[in-house]
């Protein structure tokens, strides 16, 4: 249905067929903050995905389309800057990439469409720029492997947003397989698909339909406490290099009579990065009631130590952990809003749906949305 919508905007607006690209949005099932601290990560893309329909131009305009906001941007290639709307600069940001690469890139019309929630923080963001650097690499011939696309797409995300994310959201865009997380490990960048063999379980989001303010000046706040704990640790252990490489023993030595609050984010480093390999043993035994386990502990974590959570996806995980048929739930991505992640028994999931969107309309004065997630595959070709 998509595709057909798509093209036809295409159509109308530029008066010829173009090739499309979707690329998804991603869960991670558990391993949060630990993609900039070179730890690992478990994340899966899911079945809503950002679109983009392109066809190369003869001049050097870009001009581009969004669906959604029912906005056009146009620029030329050689005027490539941050724009105050704030869309187009995942497309942008991905053509000042290629274009510091040394790619010689013509112009092009693009419409961009989707149906990832914007500000749930399902990474709608690292979908456009996946499915742009993949649009850009098949129409112009520019033979980039899928993990150069991934780093460039972080890049722009670092220059034309402003925030200085890890390579997870991307990664998961463009490397999705459908029915399995992808455990990465972020320094090394080796990858292991581990089968989502879920049974009648499924992954259920409820979105607070909150974006607080402080989600990335806090991210970035957070990612130089954490660099802050590192320097304190190699004036003791110069082989460590990241929080991937700390103990808790290095960190009750070298940080905590330093700064009580950096200790406490490195902890939650620490000790999450540990617990996803675990959680990660737990998916492979087909433990899903540990893994739930370890879930409810993260959110924990990332509320009371990391602080990156806030009222509205404390009260989501509340009000299912002691329900027997919520195995985990967690707030899930950068934090201060957007979207928390459960394990529900297939057979609960109305009766949940309906009891905790009363309940959340009730005290938070808010709608909560709720999706059920499929694991689909990541960035793809959908019409040549
Ligand atoms: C955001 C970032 F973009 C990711 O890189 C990651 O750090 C995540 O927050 C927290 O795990 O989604």
């Amino acid at each position: 249905m998509m595709i057909e919508k798509i093209s036809k905007i295409f159509h109308d607006k530029f008066n010829e067929d173009a090739l499309i690209v979707r690329s998804p949005g991603r869960v991670n099932i558990i391993g949060e903050h630990t993609d900039y601290n070179d730890g690992f990560v478990l994340p899966a893309a899911i079945d809503k995905a950002i679109y983009i329909a392109i066809s190369p131009r003869n001049d050097d305009k870009i001009c581009l389309h969004a669906v959604d906001f029912n906005e056009d941007f146009n620029c030329t290639l050689s005027t490539i800057a941050p724009s105050k709307q704030h869309w187009p600069n995942y497309v942008l940001g991905i053509v000042d990439q290629l274009q510091k690469k040394g790619f010689e890139l013509k112009g092009f019309n693009a419409v961009i469409d989707g149906d990832v929630p914007v500000g749930a923080g399902l990474s709608s963001s690292a979908a456009l720029e996946c499915a742009t650097a993949f649009a850009l690499n098949e129409m112009f011939g520019l033979k980039l492997y899928k993990l150069e696309m991934v780093q460039m797409a972080q890049k722009a995300e670092h220059l034309f947003a402003g925030v200085k994310v890890g390579i997870m959201d991307m990664f998961a865009s463009m490397f999705g397989k459908a029915e399995h997380a992808i455990k990465l490990d972020c320094r090394s960048l080796e990858y292991e698909y581990i089968p989502l063999h879920l049974n009648n379980i499924k992954i259920v989001l409820f979105n607070t339909n909150v974006k607080h303010s402080l989600a990335s000046s806090e991210y970035n706040v957070r990612r130089q406490q954490c660099e802050q704990g590192v320097e304190w640790i190699k004036e003791n252990y110069p082989q460590v290099k990241s929080l991937r490489d700390a103990t808790i023993e290095m960190l009750d030595e070298c940080v905590l009579s330093k700064d009580a609050l950096i200790y406490k984010r490195c902890k939650f480093i620490v000790e999450e990065i540990q617990r996803l390999l675990k959680a990660c043993e737990d998916l492979k035994q087909n433990d899903i009631q540990s893994l739930g386990e370890k879930m409810f502990l993260t959110h924990e974590g990332l509320s009371k130590e990391y602080e990156v959570s806030c009222k509205e996806l404390d009260f989501l995980v509340e009000s299912v952990k002691n329900n027997n048929a919520v195995l985990g739930a967690r707030m899930m991505g950068g934090g201060f809003g957007g979207c928390t992640i459960n394990l529900v028994k297939e057979d609960a999931i109305d009766n949940l749906v309906n009891e905790i969107t009363e309940v959340y309309q009730r005290e938070m004065k808010l709608p909560l949305t709720t999706y059920i997630a499929r694991i689909e595959n990541g960035t793809e070709i959908i019409q040549p």
